[in-house]
């Protein structure tokens, strides 16, 4: 297990748990976390059994996005080419999180700003505790959005709503959210140790290759008509018809108990 200085990895069962760990700064993303979340992402990726992710923040912050520390104004003359950093870290970090062979969730803990947002609207599912809120702050500094924000959240909120909030930056509240359809579920505030080891438990007997169908189909009905939506949906029921969870989950509901599945 690689040892990081901004993350911590660990696993639960075949779950990975990863937690950005900068608490000092609400887990702002600096050069040094983009380096370690690609090492992460390598061990994750390697890993045999992949049965979910979870990625939430330390402290009281689950991310501000982009440290800002880091984009200090250059001399007179001088500026940054943003796409830069966004072509080496952004999009594949995006692209490595969506093309996980397995659920993601993002356990959002607090505040969830910038691309930390962009980050938690990327995973598959949000749980948010109470105080948890979502500030899409780029137009806050001049900037538009980023990390496929603009791509995720028009899907999971509409368009009207995507635009005020990334227009205005104005602070969503979990419950406003939740009322949104942008998040799945809110915890106590003391409660996000307690929902990370249920969604473990939950991650670890679940029928894996049926839920990473579920986000497959899901993404791909954008751009589907109903006709090749359905064939998708048959193509991925024959894949699913020949795994060995799915001859489980059948026999479990015929023999009256509950299925015990492998992830396969
Ligand atoms: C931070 C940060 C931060 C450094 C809080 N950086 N220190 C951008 C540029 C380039 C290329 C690619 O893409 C992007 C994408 C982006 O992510 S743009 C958006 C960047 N993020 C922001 O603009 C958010 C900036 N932060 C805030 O507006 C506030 O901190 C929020 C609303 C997140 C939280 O407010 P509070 O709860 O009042 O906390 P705070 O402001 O007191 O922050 C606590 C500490 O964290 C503080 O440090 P200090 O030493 O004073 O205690 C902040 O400076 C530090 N911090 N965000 N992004």
């Amino acid at each position: 297990m690689p040892e990081f200085g901004t993350l911590l990895l660990e696993w639960r069962g075949d779950v990975a748990v990863l937690t950005l760990d900068r608490p000092e700064s609400l887990n702002a993303i600096n050069q040094a976390m983009h380096a370690e979340l690609k090492q992460a992402f390598d061990a994750i990726e390697a890993r045999s059994e992949l049965r979910g992710l979870i990625v939430t923040g330390a402290g009281r912050g689950f991310c501000a996005g982009q440290d800002l520390s880091e984009r200090k104004p250059l001399p007179e003359g001088h500026k940054y080419d943003l796409s830069l950093s966004i072509e080496e870290n952004y999009i594949p970090l995006i692209t490595r999180l969506t093309n996980l062979g397995c659920p993601t969730i993002a356990l959002v803990n607090g505040v969830a700003a910038g691309a930390g947002a962009s980050l938690a609207v990327a995973t598959d599912m949000i749980v948010a505790t109470k105080s948890a809120r979502f500030i899409l702050a780029f137009s806050k500094i001049g900037l538009g959005p980023d990390a496929a924000i603009s791509f995720h959240l028009p899907q999971r909120i509409g368009s009207a709503r995507a635009k005020a909030m990334m227009m205005t930056a104005a602070p969503i509240d979990a419950a406003t959210a939740k009322d949104w359809g942008l998040i799945w579920e809110i915890v106590p505030d003391e409660g996000a140790a307690d929902e990370v080891a249920r969604l473990c438990k939950w991650l670890n007997s679940a029928p894996t290759a049926a839920l990473r169908a579920v986000r497959s189909l899901v993404d791909a009905s954008g751009a589907n008509d109903l006709q090749a939506q359905m064939a998708l949906e048959a193509q991925t029921q024959k894949a699913l018809g020949y795994t060995e969870d799915y001859t489980e989950g059948v026999s479990g509901f015929l023999e009256k108990r509950a299925a015990k599945f492998v992830g396969r």
